[in-house]
Formats: C-alpha cells, structure tokens, sequence
C-alpha cells in the first residue's frame, strides 16, 4: 500500500474523527481553503442565495440607525474580516470613529482587506488582529479598555450550534469596554426557499461542498472520488436549520491516510449547518447570553434579520 503525504495533520486528525464517527461528518471550517472562499464569492452573487444581497439591503437602509449603537471614538471590532463591503455601509456612516478592528484566522486576507480600507477611510486607525474569534481575544493594550461595538454580520453565527452560539455571545459580552453588539442572522422561511439557496441550479453550492474532499485529498492523505458523493442540502425542523451533506450512493470504500473509511449506499458525511431563527428563537439565545435585543429590523419579505444587541 503507498504512503500518501500529509501535509495538514490538523486536518487529518479531524477527518479521520468524523469520518469513523457514526453518522458521518466534516467541521465546516475545511470547507473554507483559497478554491472554497473563492467558491463561496461566488455563492453569493447566485439568483437562489437571498442572504448576502438581503443583508446588504438592510445594512444600507438602516445604517444611520445602527451608527448610534458605535461609540464616538470608539472601535468597530468585525468578528471574520469578511466583505468590507458590508463593513464599508457601516464606516460610511462613522466618520467620528476611533478604531477598526477586524479579527481573522487568515493573516493574508486580514492584511489585503486592512490596507484597503485604511486607504479608503483615513481618519480611521485601521489594526488587524489575527486571531480566532471563537477563542478569547488579546486586544492590543491600547484598544483593551476603548469602548467597543462588535459587529458580525453573514448570518456566520448561524454556522454554530445554540450552545456554541451561547458561548460566543457570552464570550463577547465580557470584552472590555462593549457596548454593543450588531449581528446579522438568516430567517426562518419556507423550506423550497431555503433549500434552493443551498443547492442551486449552477451547481456552485454543489462544487463548493465537494471541495472539502478535494482538499482531504490533497492536504491529508485522501483517495476520494468526489464525483462519486452527490451534494444534498436538508431541511432539520428539529434543529431549525439546512444541513449540507455529500451522500454516497454506492458502496465504496476510500483511504485516508492509513485508515480505511467504508460507506454504505445512501450513507452521508455531514459537512455544514446553517442555522435559521425567529425573533423569538434569537431573543432566546441572547438572552442566555447576557445581551438584549436592542433593535431588531428585517427588509419587507422578512427573509433576514440585522439585530443591534445591548450588554
Ligand atoms: C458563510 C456560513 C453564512 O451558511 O449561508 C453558503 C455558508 N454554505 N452556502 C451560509 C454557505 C453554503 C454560509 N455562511
């Protein structure tokens, strides 16, 4: 039997926890390598993918409103540094802003996003901090008592379980000097609706899933075939959220590394969640978190939410 390299052990480690689990399964951050952002720009300009374009639309018709949740000369800390476009609607509005703040886990991205924003707003002192907004963050000293409003908008926090989301909120609300939190959250709504974002008729989200397997392969040690897993997006009612999965239709048996995964036919490996609320289901998580709902505005079919949160 060869060998295969391994160069991302992180990852293998991982994979091979998930993938000898019962039922099968993937951490959705492995989704996100340079092919995966780049296929997920691409999700979001797609006809089918509502939340990006909804968020914006509310972002620019409210965004004098949620200004007043951003101290003056204070700091605006982005939790995933994300699309400054989205950031931008909100700077535009702040121009007696102290700090922008982004935290990422991708140096490169953080720092090509950083410098293009300092040029564009040069009354703002633009530091990027590297770091994952999931663990606690060291603030650079001179930011550490500044008041703070944390901003995280994409509907990212619905990627996380309600305890996972429990405990970032938590996290957040014990950072020094917060005032206020503005996070973005998808909608519940019918189930046709939701479903076709997450398997549109290009096949983006279908590419975009089945390139975690490409990467396994390249990164840890993996023989996949990811022709041979067909994309599935499902509807949870019980956990209110679209669930990603690559359903293997056959029996096969794949190699990771040195450890030999079997699959049964119909049986899948899930890869993401994507959770949705109600303005009741989010107060609830809020709440167990410290926070209240401040103000709550959606646009006209209420297909999104951008929520402004106080400690
Ligand atoms: C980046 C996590 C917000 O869940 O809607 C889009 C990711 N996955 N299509 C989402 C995603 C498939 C997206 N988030």
């Amino acid at each position: 039997m060869d060998k295969r390299i391994v160069e991302n052990q992180a990852l293998l480690n991982e994979a091979r926890a998930g993938l000898t689990a019962i039922p099968k399964s993937l951490p959705s951050k492995w989704l996100y390598d340079d092919r995966g952002s780049a296929l997920f720009e691409q999700i979001t300009g797609l006809p089918e993918y509502y939340p990006t374009r909804t968020e914006i639309g509310i972002l620019t018709d409210t965004a004098s409103r949620l200004a007043r949740y951003v101290p003056k000369g204070g700091a605006l800390v982005e939790l995933g540094s994300g699309s400054s476009l989205k950031t931008r609607i909100l700077l535009d509005q702040l121009p007696d802003l102290g700090t922008y703040l982004p935290i990422d886990v991708s140096a490169s991205f953080l720092q090509a996003s950083a410098s293009d924003l300092a040029r564009s707003y040069a009354s703002i002192t633009v530091t990027p901090v590297v770091a994952d907004f999931s663990d606690d963050i060291d603030f650079p000293v001179e930011h550490g008592a500044q008041p703070k409003t944390a901003f995280f908008p994409g509907s990212t926090l619905g990627n996380l379980t309600a305890d996972e989301a429990t405990a970032l909120l938590t996290r957040v609300r014990q950072w020094p000097g917060i005032e206020a939190f503005i996070i973005g959250i998808d909608l519940v709504k019918d189930i046709r609706t939701l479903i076709n974002a997450y398997d549109d008729a290009a096949g983006v989200t279908a590419a975009f899933n089945r390139n975690i397997l490409h990467r396994i392969n390249r990164e840890a040690g993996g023989t996949f075939d990811p022709d041979r897993f067909a994309h599935e997006a499902r509807w949870s009612s019980e956990h209110s959220r679209i669930e990603m999965h690559l359903v293997s239709h056959v029996a096969q048996t794949v190699q990771l590394a040195e450890t030999e995964i079997a699959f049964r036919p119909g049986e899948s490996i899930h890869t993401e969640s994507s959770h949705k609320y109600t303005e009741d289901t989010l107060e609830k998580i809020v709440r167990a978190a410290g926070w209240t709902v401040d103000l709550f505005l959606t646009d006209a079919s209420k297909a999104f939410a951008v929520a402004a949160l106080r400690p």
